[in-house]
């Protein structure tokens, strides 16, 4: 861990100059134009954000630190035996843009398991919650009453310095990523499985010890190491990323920002479609008797939900216009181990039919499928049918990307976020119309 620090601390050194020469001798150069149509459309590609942990090409899709998703799977040190990487490299990597080595990735194994304890309150906390609460709010109410085990808030309490920042916000964001898999598991059997849990497994990795916990066999593991990965991160415009950055920007502490985080990810236009895409899948099952449709029957549903006014979950993008390397990396996952799996055919055969439909239909800018489309279809195969508990390990993997990112705001001394807004009235004068 001190390795990790010390490597962050060089590196934020040698970008504060950067940042700061473009403040100071740049700040003036126009980096883009707003129309009325992106004021009001959700400020659609309006280049308004800088960050360094990922890059969102609409015709590739996403890179960590300048690595493509296969790139990053293969170069990151793997415990023995297994096809995916350390999900504990992953935090190395997006912090500081280095591959680490085993020994590396190794050292932040320990550390992490050091700090994966969960606090009875939050035990407490959620014991207390309505039963019939969503994971989702769950998940956002247990980091949230981990609040005041924060570093900062203390820090800042105590005399802030905007030089060192950084590194309460980076002590409170391993402490919260360290402890993340562990309250998803707890809140997965503590809500699914008759409240019977299990004891973290020292021997075992985060991701190892996440599947222990879920009570879930090999190689449950690797999906959990493939599913936090490609969740991470997606640039930072999207809603779960710009809301961690936006709350962290009023210098709320890391615990504040993620729970805020988890609220937007838990939107069914954002990280809830994985269930979406489920509960729909088991809708069109139903109504086929349980037979794998033709593809013609299926292209018949796919319409009918058009006609009713639902979008089809796990398709389009704000940003993206290919199909997206996640659902991609998902997809290979399926073809190599449940290839003949009923659920899996179903998203096989929507892959076949969905786009063209889209692209009939004419609204979608990306008729292609996203993350979403894939993902409920692999923990539902091994076993994870309670599709409300997908986006809950979203907003774990999600959680590594925009943590990351809030500690090199902090780093970089971004300021509070505090765009301006105008009347209707002031956008028709602009518009000409008034
Ligand atoms: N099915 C039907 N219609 C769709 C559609 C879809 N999958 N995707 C877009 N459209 C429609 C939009 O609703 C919009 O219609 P209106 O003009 O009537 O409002 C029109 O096409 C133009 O939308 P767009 O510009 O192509 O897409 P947006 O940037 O506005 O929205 C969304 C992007 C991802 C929200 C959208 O594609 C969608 O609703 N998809 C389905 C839900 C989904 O899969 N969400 C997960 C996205 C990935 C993610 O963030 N995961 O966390």
């Amino acid at each position: 861990m001190e390795n990790l620090k010390h490597l962050l601390s060089k590196k934020i050194d040698e970008h504060r100059p950067r940042t700061t020469r473009l403040l100071k001798e740049f700040g003036d150069v126009v980096m883009d134009k707003v129309t009325i149509g992106q004021a009001i459309g959700g400020m659609r590609s309006v280049k308004i954000l800088v960050t360094d942990i990922s890059y969102l090409d609409p015709e590739e899709g996403i890179r960590y630190r300048g690595k493509t998703l296969p790139e990053v799977f293969n170069l990151m040190p793997k415990p023995k035996g297994k096809d995916y990487p350390y999900v504990e490299g992953l935090w190395y990597f997006l912090l500081t843009g280095e591959i680490p080595s085993e020994s590396e990735v190794l050292s932040l194994v320990e550390e992490f398991k050091k700090r994966r304890a969960i606090p009875k309150y939050v035990k407490d906390v959620l014991h207390a919650a309505p039963k019939d609460l969503h994971p989702m709010s769950l998940l956002s109410i247990a980091v949230l009453a981990m609040q005041k085990e924060s570093k900062f808030v203390k820090f800042y309490n105590e005399g802030y310095d905007k030089n060192t920042s950084w590194e309460y916000m980076f002590e409170d964001a391993t402490n919260i990523i360290s402890k993340l898999p562990g309250i998803a598991a707890y809140i997965y059997r503590m809500k699914y499985k008759n409240n019977k849990h299990f004891e973290d497994n020292n021997d075992l990795d985060m991701a190892g010890n996440f599947a222990h916990l879920m009570g879930i066999p090999e190689p449950y593991d690797d999906v959990s190491r493939m599913y936090f990965i490609v969740h991470a991160d997606h640039e930072s415009g999207n809603v779960s990323a710009h809301s961690t950055h936006l709350i962290a920007s009023a210098l709320s502490d890391a615990y504040y920002s993620i729970s805020g985080m988890l609220n937007g990810l838990a939107g069914p236009l954002h990280g809830l479609a994985n269930q979406e895409v489920l509960r729909w899948i088991q809708d069109v099952k139903e109504k086929m008797g349980n037979k794998v449709p033709s593809v013609d029957e299926m292209k018949k549903f796919v319409w009918d939900t058009l006609n009713s006014g639902s979008v089809i979950p796990g398709y389009g993008h704000a940003v993206l216009r290919k199909t997206d390397p996640r659902y991609t990396v998902q997809r290979n996952f399926c073809l190599k181990h449940l290839p003949n799996d009923e659920l899996f055919k179903y998203v096989d055969i929507l892959y076949q039919v969905v786009p063209d439909i889209l692209r009939e239909q004419g609204k979608a800018k990306n008729p292609w499928p996203n993350v979403d489309a894939q993902s409920g279809v692999i923990q539902w195969y091994y076993g994870v049918t309670e599709y409300d508990f997908y986006t809950v390990m979203f907003g774990v993997g999600r959680a590594i990307g925009t943590l990351a990112n809030i500690t090199w705001d902090r780093a970089l001394g971004y300021p509070i976020e505090r765009p301006k807004s105008l009347t209707t009235e002031m956008v028709e004068k602009i518009a000409g119309i008034k």
